[in-house]
């Protein structure tokens, strides 16, 4: 295949739910669609997933489109390929940039997988028919607000809650949490905003049966993770910290983590994503699939990964309806009784809502 024509679309999406965490709230995504037509005039799509400003990693949209536009479009337009796994060598000579680099090489998987009459979920070797997700809450104005919102998401089949906890923001509200819903499979996501001066506090965590402790330490960090580990009985998931294959070996090797949180922006793409999915399988280390408050198209790459058979924990990948008053694609992304079913559509399984993403859509640039 060869991608001849790529559209960027920069997309501004109110969101129904604000999201919280330690750094900031997002009340408004915005997004860049990735469009690109191969020779034959397949269309396949990917989504940026950095916010506007660096706070989960250092890239922002405008770096997005800026790597896009001035080297990794460049280098992908006209080239012949023969797998999608190439972009992932083409694009090696880029340093990081693992979003904008994830988000075209999203769109060949998709050209890959119509190519091949596959669904996306099998041109990736997937074989589940369902996935099981979760939901991750922000933090809440109260204690109370947030025992609310965590009952009403079990209420619509969510069987995972993840909260996000800071300094201040912790212990006491996980005991709340714990006085009301002893059983809840719950845990807690702290996005980079403790060091290991509060282990005191990591510690107390340790008692409230977790399924695992997210990201606790500074985002490029393994070594004082490692510490923590051997000091907490709780597994630590690590999110921030891994950005590559190399990355995740390494953590395991140093005894950084329990479980892994497999995000295909922050990695760089599906194949790398994948290459992790395949060696935590070997390593025996659990595996789930993260979020960025993706629309559609991100989601249903998402959902696709996530039929991986070593998948085997909930991801943070809520249906259309917990975010957007109306989503990009059709049709949206439905959770039941806390599965979503594998679209066994050819390509990502949904197609993109052309109405709706012309509506908020702010500006477009073709190459070609
Ligand atoms: O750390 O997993 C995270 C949202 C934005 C940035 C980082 C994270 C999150 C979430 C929400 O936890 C995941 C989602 O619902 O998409
Ligand atoms: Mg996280």
């Amino acid at each position: 295949m060869r991608v001849e024509k790529i559209t960027l679309r920069h997309l501004k999406m109110p969101m129904k739910t604000p999201f919280t965490t330690s750094f900031g709230t997002v009340d408004e995504k915005e997004l860049l669609l990735v469009e690109a037509r191969d020779e034959s005039g397949i269309t396949g799509w990917g989504e940026t997933v950095a916010f506007v400003a660096p706070w989960y990693t250092e890239e922002t949209l405008k770096t997005t489109w800026h790597m896009l536009q001035d080297f990794l479009i460049p280098i992908l337009l006209h080239k012949e390929i023969g797998h999608p796994d190439e972009v992932n060598s083409l694009f090696a000579p880029i340093r990081r940039n693992c979003m904008a680099k994830a988000s075209i090489e999203g769109a060949v998987w998709d050209i890959y997988a119509q190519l091949t009459k596959q669904s996306l979920a099998q041109a990736l070797g997937g074989q589940k028919q369902r996935i099981e997700v979760g939901v991750s809450v922000g933090i809440q104005p109260s204690t109370a607000q947030l025992i609310e919102v965590i009952k009403s998401h079990i209420a619509k089949g969510y069987k995972r809650v993840k909260i996000k906890i800071k300094p201040g923001y912790d212990v006491e509200v996980v005991r709340a949490i714990r006085a009301e819903l002893p059983d809840l499979p719950l845990m807690v996501d702290a996005n980079s905003a403790y060091t290991l001066e509060d282990i005191n506090i990591l510690q107390q965590l340790d008692d409230f049966r977790l399924l695992m402790i997210e990201q606790p330490l500074a985002t490029d960090d393994i070594v004082d993770h490692a510490t923590l580990q051997k000091k907490l009985k709780t597994p630590i998931c690590l999110d921030e910290s891994i950005t590559s294959f190399e990355d995740a070996r390494r953590a395991i090797e140093l005894g950084s983590c329990g479980v892994i949180n497999i995000k295909i922006g922050r990695v760089g793409g599906l194949t790398e994503a994948k290459r992790i999915h395949d060696l935590c399988k070997v390593k025996r280390i659990p595996v789930w699939c993260g979020g960025m408050l993706e629309a559609g198209i991100g989601r249903a790459h998402n959902i696709a990964l996530t039929s991986l058979s070593h998948f085997i924990l909930p991801g943070d990948t809520a249906g259309s309806s917990h975010y957007w008053y109306e989503d990009i694609i059709d049709p949206e992304v439905v959770v039941k009784d806390g599965y979503i079913e594998v679209s066994q559509s050819v390509g990502i399984g949904y197609a993109p809502n052309m109405t709706i993403i012309d509506k908020l859509t702010i500006s477009t640039e073709v190459y070609q």
